[in-house]
Formats: structure tokens, C-alpha cells, sequence
């Protein structure tokens, strides 16, 4: 039984460390959001995202039905299986084990990183944080990254945590061993300050579903990062 355990472990440990490898040391974290787009689907997104070179994906959508979700899940999970990049799901958990996500991304309300890691023990798990507290209780409990946010306002989160974000995500760069992932707010007007605070990783929705040509948007945030 232990064996069999310890053998389940370190293939655990080894899919999420190959996931890991494909991923540069710094770039944009694509998040999906069909209201926040200029009538593009989530599929369309998806594919601009990945001509974008854009290596890894998150799906949230707060308005639809479990079935929409799940459709447009499995689509996403098709196209991103054969491009190689990962793909997250927010929150829905049956829907990330259902469509065989690579991670999930849950909030600091949703259910507990503790029953997570235990339904989805070889997924990839991202806790969003709000605070120095919140960000070691997640490398305590276990998460494989975390969202450092809001960085700056923003209209696309409801009840947005307060959040002193450039001075927090410049503590999380310098206190937190995991990978972290700036959000909230960030464009490509702002994100060299993102970087200049420590940022690696920039999570965006509003600044990416939202433009005319994604492709180009990407080009252009990639000239302040590199
Ligand atoms: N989480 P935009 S801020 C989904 O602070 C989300 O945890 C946040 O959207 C957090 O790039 C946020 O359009 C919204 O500002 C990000």
C-alpha cells in the first residue's frame, strides 16, 4: 500500500514538474471571459491566444450554465492538449477533473486548497491571494502557485479585495518561494510597473478578450516585457 502510494506521488510530481518546463521564466498568463470580449467566443480567444504563443490558459466564466462551461471546456481542453499548453479551469473542479484539466484555480472562498489537492491530487493548484497572510498560509497548505492581486482596479472582479498590490506583489517577489502570478488591472500601459515590482507572470482578461486583434495586442505587451 505505501508503495503503491509513493509510486502515485512521484508521478504526480513528475507530470506537474514536465507541465512546468514548457512554461517561460517570464510571460502572459491568458485568462478567458467571453463577456469581457469584443463578441469573440471563447474558442476564437483560445486560438488568437495560441497563435500569440501564449503557453498557458485559464477559463473563467462567472455567467454561464455548468453545460456552456463544460462545452466550451472540452473544446478548449482539445485545442490546448494538441498545441501543448496548460490549461486551467477557475473554480469548477468537476468540470477540470471531467475534461482532464491541467490545474485548477480556486479564490480564497471557494473550496478549501485542502479538499482540492485531495479530489485532484495531480493537478496543477492556484490560490489567489490578497495578502502577506493569505500568500504563506498557500505555500503552507500546498498550492503549486499563487495570484498576487488586485494590482491596480479593476472593473472585470466583483467584489474586489482590497489590496496595496504593487508594494504586495514586490513582498511576494521577495518572500515567496512558489510561482506567482500578478493580476487585476494590468495592460499593457501599466505592465512595465508590474515588472519593475517584481512580476513574472501577468495575468490578463479585459486587456487581452478584449481587443480587435490579440495576436498584435500580445506582440505589443511582450515589447515592455522583454
Ligand atoms: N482576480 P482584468 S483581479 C480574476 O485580485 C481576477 O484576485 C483578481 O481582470 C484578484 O485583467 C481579477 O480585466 C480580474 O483586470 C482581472
Amino acid at each position: 500500500k505505501i508503495y503503491e502510494a509513493l509510486r502515485f506521488k512521484s508521478y504526480d510530481l513528475e507530470k506537474k514538474f514536465s507541465i512546468r518546463k514548457t512554461l517561460p521564466d517570464t510571460d502572459i498568463y491568458g485568462i478567458l471571459g467571453e463577456e469581457f470580449s469584443a463578441g469573440k467566443s471563447n474558442i476564437e480567444i483560445t486560438k488568437e491566444m495560441i497563435k500569440a504563443n501564449i503557453k498557458i490558459i485559464q477559463y473563467r466564466e462567472k455567467n454561464k450554465s455548468k453545460c456552456d462551461k463544460l462545452k466550451d471546456c472540452q473544446a478548449i481542453r482539445k485545442i490546448t492538449s494538441v498545441n501543448d499548453v496548460i490549461f486551467i479551469v477557475n473554480d469548477d473542479i468537476d468540470i477540470a477533473l471531467a475534461v482532464k484539466a491541467d490545474g485548477i484555480h480556486i479564490g480564497q472562498k471557494d473550496m478549501p486548497i485542502e479538499i482540492v489537492k485531495n479530489i485532484a491530487s495531480d493537478m496543477i493548484i492556484g490560490l489567489s491571494t490578497h495578502n502577506q497572510k493569505q500568500a504563506l498560509e498557500a505555500v503552507e497548505k500546498g498550492a503549486d502557485y499563487i495570484g498576487v492581486g488586485p494590482i491596480f482596479n479593476t472593473s472585470t472582479k466583483k467584489n474586489l479585495e482590497k489590496c496595496d498590490g504593487l508594494s504586495f506583489l514586490k513582498w511576494v517577489s521577495e518572500n515567496i518561494s512558489i510561482p506567482f502570478v500578478a493580476i487585476g488591472g494590468i495592460k499593457e500601459s501599466n505592465i512595465a510597473t508590474v515588472k519593475k515590482h517584481g512580476g513574472k507572470y501577468f495575468a490578463m482578461i479585459s486587456e487581452l478578450v478584449g481587443s480587435e486583434n490579440i495576436v498584435k495586442k500580445i506582440n505589443l505587451i511582450r515589447k515592455k516585457l522583454y
